[in-house]
């Protein structure tokens, strides 16, 4: 549990500043782009002026969460005095590194997040591991500072929990995560319209693609490991990132296995892993970091170069 007084910090730096910038990771997820949209709110409701940042377009699926439409992918002009850098795990996932760790001394950094720490960069950090949704912890940020939580702000708090926790299903969901649930409902979120939109919307090409990964499933005996495999020639072409959010979740459901690794080709010869388990004992995260790249200790992943190969004793990165 955070201290009380880092969020009481954290808002004083928000209200001090004239122009900010709210930044989330690349290819964002419902937990990064409801924190942004939360953030966002705050902000218009003390009257500030302020920027949402994210390399990659947050979908559209999530246009019922208030500000989504001013997410943008330019920042050319970089003249705030305050950057808010939301459920990013490492700075290099926000496409702004550079800038942010060459920034100027007057310039702010706040990071808000739920992963592990791997980089110091920021001059306010609030991590909690244990929390289930970076959209959790703001909900502790707004009760902190005793901000009234609006129909909007609901909305956001429900949509980052629902979405990082796999509707409840992954073990990060913790009694607190569902009494705040709950609590949200109360205060007007909208649960059908949050479903409707992040897990009853899938497309025909995820369904063939998740299909696939579920068709090549096998385990490995030696480490009781579930394991498949997505080659780009295994997926329909219009294939998006959106479309396969969920589906490592979704197959580490597999009985009797210590974890799942899924690996898919990505264009630009790049070969991205997801690893999940439910077992306490297994540490995902530190596998992914062995391989460059991060997570928590249930779900982690990470991109190689490469294209996958099937040989006669099993599948080759080449
Ligand atoms: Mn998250």
């Amino acid at each position: 549990m955070t201290d009380h007084s880092l969020f009481t910090r954290a808002y004083n730096l928000i209200k001090a500043a004239a122009n900010t910038l709210v930044v989330i990771h690349a290819n964002p997820d419902g937990d990064a782009i409801a924190s942004a949209c939360l953030m966002a709110e705050i902000l218009t409701l003390l009257n500030k002026k302020f920027s949402l940042y994210c390399q990659d377009q947050a979908h559209a699926q999530f246009d019922f969460l208030p500000h989504l439409e001013k997410f943008t992918a330019s920042q050319e002009r970089f003249d705030f005095d305050l950057i808010i850098v939301l459920d990013c795990g490492n700075l290099k996932r926000t496409g702004l590194a550079q800038k942010i760790a060459n920034r100027l001394p007057g310039q702010q950094v706040l990071e808000i997040d739920h992963h592990p720490k791997i980089d110091d960069y920021a001059n306010l950090e609030i991590r909690d591991a244990a929390a289930a949704a970076t959209a959790e912890i703001l909900y502790y940020f707004l009760k902190a500072n005793k901000i009234k939580i609006t129909k909007n702000l609901a909305n956001c708090v429900l949509t980052g929990i629902m979405t990082d926790t796999g509707n409840f299903l992954y073990p990060s969901t913790s009694p607190q995560t569902i009494n705040i649930a709950s609590e949200m409902l109360t205060k007007g979120a909208r649960l059908p319209q949050i479903m409707e939109n992040t897990w009853r919307n899938k497309s025909l090409a995820s369904m063939k693609a998740w299909g696939k990964a579920m068709s090549n499933l096998e385990i490995s005996k030696k480490y009781n490991f579930a394991f498949t495999v997505l080659r780009a020639t295994d997926m329909p072409e219009d294939i998006t990132e959106e479309d396969m959010e969920g589906v490592s979740g979704f197959l580490s459901n597999l009985e009797k296995t210590n974890g799942l690794l899924l690996l898919r080709e990505v264009p630009g010869n790049k070969i991205k892993g997801s690893l999940r388990t439910s077992r306490p004992k297994v540490d995902m995260a530190r596998l992914a970091q062995i391989l460059g790249g991060g997570g928590h200790a249930r779900a982690a992943g990470f991109t190689i170069d490469g294209k996958l190969e099937k040989t006669a004793s099993g599948w080759r990165v080449v």
